[in-house]
Formats: C-alpha cells, sequence, structure tokens
C-alpha cells in the first residue's frame, strides 16, 4: 500500500503517455530492451525565500509540470548507460565501479575543471548514482543500469533542471536496487549528492522535487527536513519568465563565495557576541544562540558588521584565528587573496528575507483580509526580495531587473528572480 511517506506510483495521463511511447522507443532503439520502469521529478519555482536555506530557514518553493523523465532498466554487464532525447547531451557510458569508488573530491574537482559552460550533463546523473550507492547495501544493486533521460525543464533558468536530474537519478538507483526509502530520505541524499558537482546547494530544491503536492505550495523547513502545504489565494497567478541570461552555477565561484559570506558573518557575530564561534555555521545558529527573533538579528547585523567588504586578514584578525584555519573551516572552497567579502549586506539580506517567507505563508492562509489585498501584500513581498537580491545579494543581472520592471509596468502585483540568479 502506498503511504504519504513514500513516492507515489506515478499515473500518466494522455500527454504524458505520449512522452512514455517515445522515450520508450529512443530505450529500444539504443539498447534492444524494452525499459523496466520509468521515474518522473518535477522541477520547481521558488516563490519567497532565496538564498536563505543554506542557512537554515524555511523556504516556499512549488512543484512544476516541466520534469525529467528516466526510463530504466537493468544493464547486464557491469555499466551505466545514458542515451538522451536531446542530441546536444551525447551518450555516456561508464562502469559502476567507477562511480562507487570515485573520490567525491575527485568528482568535484572534474566537475570544477570543466569549460566555463559547466560541468558535462552526465555529471550530475552520476552524483545522483554516487549518492545513492552510498546508502544502499552494495548487494542489492543491479551490476549495470541502462537509462534514457528526457527533460522539459529549460535549463540554467532558475527552474532546478539540475535538482530535477541528480534526485532522478538517487529515485532509480534506490528503486532499480528495490530499496525503499522515504521521501525526506531522498531529498536529504539528493541534496547531499548534488553538492558533488561543487556547490554547497542548502536543499530546497530537492525537498520541493519530493514533498511537493499538486496544488499547492510548500513551506520547507530544514533540520528536521519537513513540508507544510501553503494555500495560494485562487486568483493568484504566477508567470514565470527567463531572461535567457546565462550564469553556470557549477562553473563559477559566486554561489559558494554567498555560502562562505553567511558562514563568516555568523561566525563574525558570534565571536562579537562572546560566542563560540567555530561551531557557528549557518546565520541561524548565531539566532539561536542569541535567543532573538529574525527581525531583532537585522539590528545586530547592523550593530555588528560594518558596510565596507572584509577582508580575510580583518575576518581572522577578529575571530583571532589565521587564514589557513578560516580556509578550512569556513571557506570550504579556495578564494584568491584579492577576495573581499560583504558581510553585513549578505547577513541583511538572510535575516530579511527569511521574515519575508513567514509573512507570506502568514498572508496566504490569512483569512480576515479581502482577497485583493492579499494579492497585493504577496506582491509586495515579492517585490522587495528581488530588491534585497539584487542590491544587498547582488545575484540578479540586467535582463532579469529589466523582466522586473516590465512586469510591474504591465500591471503585476510583484515580481522577482527566482532561484539562484
Ligand atoms: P538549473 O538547475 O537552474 O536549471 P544548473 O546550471 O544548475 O541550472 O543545471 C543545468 C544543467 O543540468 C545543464 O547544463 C545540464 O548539464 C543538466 N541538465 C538539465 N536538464 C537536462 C536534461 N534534460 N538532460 C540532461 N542534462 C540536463
Ligand atoms: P538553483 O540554482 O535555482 O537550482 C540554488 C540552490 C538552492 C538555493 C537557491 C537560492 C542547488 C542545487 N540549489 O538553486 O539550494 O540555495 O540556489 O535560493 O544548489
Ligand atoms: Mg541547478
Amino acid at each position: 500500500m502506498e503511504s504519504e511517506e513514500q513516492v507515489p506510483i506515478l499515473q500518466p495521463d494522455e500527454k504524458l503517455s505520449k512522452r512514455l511511447n517515445i522515450l520508450i522507443e529512443q530505450f529500444r532503439s539504443t539498447y534492444n530492451v524494452m525499459p523496466s520502469f520509468f521515474v518522473r521529478v518535477p522541477g520547481r519555482v521558488n516563490l519567497i525565500g532565496e538564498h536563505i536555506d543554506y542557512c537554515g530557514y524555511a523556504v516556499c518553493p512549488m512543484a512544476i509540470k516541466r520534469d525529467i523523465l528516466v526510463a530504466v532498466a537493468v544493464s547486464k554487464d557491469s555499466d551505466i548507460h545514458l542515451t538522451n532525447m536531446d542530441p546536444k547531451y551525447k551518450y555516456f557510458q561508464c562502469s559502476m565501479k567507477d562511480v562507487r569508488e570515485i573520490n567525491s573530491h575527485i568528482l568535484r574537482s572534474v566537475c570544477i575543471r570543466d569549460a566555463s559552460s559547466g560541468p558535462d550533463w552526465y555529471k550530475y546523473f552520476l552524483c545522483g548514482v554516487k549518492g545513492a550507492l552510498e546508502v544502499i547495501p552494495e548487494e542489492c544493486v543491479p551490476s549495470g543500469i541502462l537509462a534514457a533521460i528526457w527533460g522539459n525543464i529549460p535549463p540554467n533558468s532558475g527552474l532546478s533542471s539540475s535538482s530535477a536530474l541528480v534526485s532522478a537519478a538517487v529515485l532509480l538507483t534506490a528503486h532499480i536496487s528495490q530499496h525503499q526509502l522515504s521521501k525526506r530520505r531522498l531529498a536529504t541524499i539528493s541534496a547531499s549528492a548534488e553538492r558533488y558537482i561543487g556547490t554547497q546547494g542548502g536543499g530546497m530544491d530537492q525537498a520541493i522535487v519530493f514533498l511537493g503536492k499538486a496544488g499547492s505550495a510548500m513551506l520547507i523547513e530544514f533540520n528536521p527536513l519537513r513540508g507544510t502545504d501553503v494555500t495560494l489565494p485562487e486568483t493568484a497567478v504566477f508567470v514565470i519568465a527567463q531572461s535567457l541570461a546565462y550564469h553556470n552555477k557549477a562553473s563559477t565561484t559566486d554561489y559558494n563565495l554567498r555560502v562562505a559570506e553567511c558562514r563568516l558573518a555568523a561566525q563574525m557575530i558570534a565571536r562579537k557576541r562572546n560566542k563560540a564561534w567555530e561551531r557557528v555555521q549557518r546565520l541561524i545558529d548565531v539566532q539561536e544562540s542569541l535567543g532573538v527573533t529574525v527581525d531583532e538579528m537585522v539590528s545586530v547585523v547592523i550593530t555588528d558588521l560594518h558596510e565596507e567588504p572584509y577582508t580575510l586578514n580583518e575576518i581572522s584578525k577578529t575571530l583571532d584565528t589565521t587564514n589557513e584555519k578560516l580556509r578550512e573551516i569556513s571557506l570550504l572552497q579556495s578564494f584568491s587573496d584579492a577576495q573581499t567579502f560583504k558581510l553585513r549586506q549578505r547577513a541583511l539580506h538572510v535575516y530579511q528575507e527569511a521574515a519575508r517567507v513567514v509573512k507570506f505563508c502568514r498572508i496566504s492562509e490569512e483569512t480576515a483580509i479581502t482577497e485583493d489585498e492579499k494579492l497585493r501584500q504577496l506582491g509586495n513581498l515579492m517585490s522587495n526580495s528581488h530588491i534585497s537580491l539584487s542590491k544587498l545579494y547582488e545575484c540578479s543581472h540586467p535582463n532579469v531587473d529589466w523582466l522586473v520592471d516590465k512586469a510591474m509596468a504591465c500591471g503585476a502585483l510583484g515580481a522577482r528572480l527566482t532561484g539562484a540568479g
């Protein structure tokens, strides 16, 4: 019997059945056998709560219909074979043993060293297989896997095509090994697995992929991971537009730099407030150790952190440590010696964005205000989120800002970038 905790069985409608038949044909013509099962994993749009999951704060995404579909069967040899419906993603084959044994640092560095266009597509799949193999007993896993992939989530558009692919690989590896894992476990494994690509993501994307429900957005909270349905006003319409500005997170340091800035900001505040900073990893940790609200953290940030960018030397001096130790416990990735860190701006964004998420969910469920007023308030929160991402977090792009301005000029109640930017 299916439980709430387990991934539901796919119930294809007419449109999906047509796609499955096309995928079966690709599978059969490539491997000369029929697939034995399929997995389907959605993309997501984040409504609010951007760049705060890795700081420990709740986010509010929803799953979308665009997906990654994979047809799968056991392979008689000991290899993973991958074919893709899109010819730009070339056929790939490697041994299961290599994926099992590959050192995570090697997979990560191999990926980072790739061209500026980002890691080869199959590496996202291998991250997922590797993540699953780490928790499934070796004797349960078949010697090899045949897979045919078909995705229609526009890549690099903030809709998390990569997490859908990684999560699909985790799910199919578990299923082919007859190893049942709960949705929450799959989400956690997928979040860790995707970090092998080189980015220190917070887990929002993989969580909504598995926990999301049709017809509602979801408040995703971390540690422990949990999802609560958020019912949006019936008249709310969300339009997703793509700026066509391209930026691959995995081949640049920008994303991890923001993660590091948040960690350093948390450690600096902890130190200034006489807390043991070495144990502080996330901005939520320091909030909890001070026992104050996120709103109060805004004043703490303004008091404790200055506006000018920090050098590593200044941070080490304040924390009474060395640059080497900081590189090891706080940066977790090499940055040039000239790198500076905008601690105040990043921390301000995080605490204010965390407060916006709480308000967004509260207003969505509010019964004492009119529908129009609800929409107006939700729209305002989304627009304020965008301003913060653009000005304090500096992760927008002129094309995205242009789209936001145009949307507002056309009568939208709010507009913002979604995803990492
Ligand atoms: P996002 O997750 O925002 O879409 P990323 O840069 O994180 O952007 O991931 C995009 C990458 O994921 C693509 O460059 C490609 O390597 C991989 N990918 C996405 N969709 C597919 C697909 N349908 N088939 C193969 N690889 C895909
Ligand atoms: P994108 O780049 O949109 O998939 C990334 C992270 C999320 C979150 C957002 C910013 C991964 C896989 N995803 O999402 O965890 O931090 O940026 O809110 O790293
Ligand atoms: Mg991605």
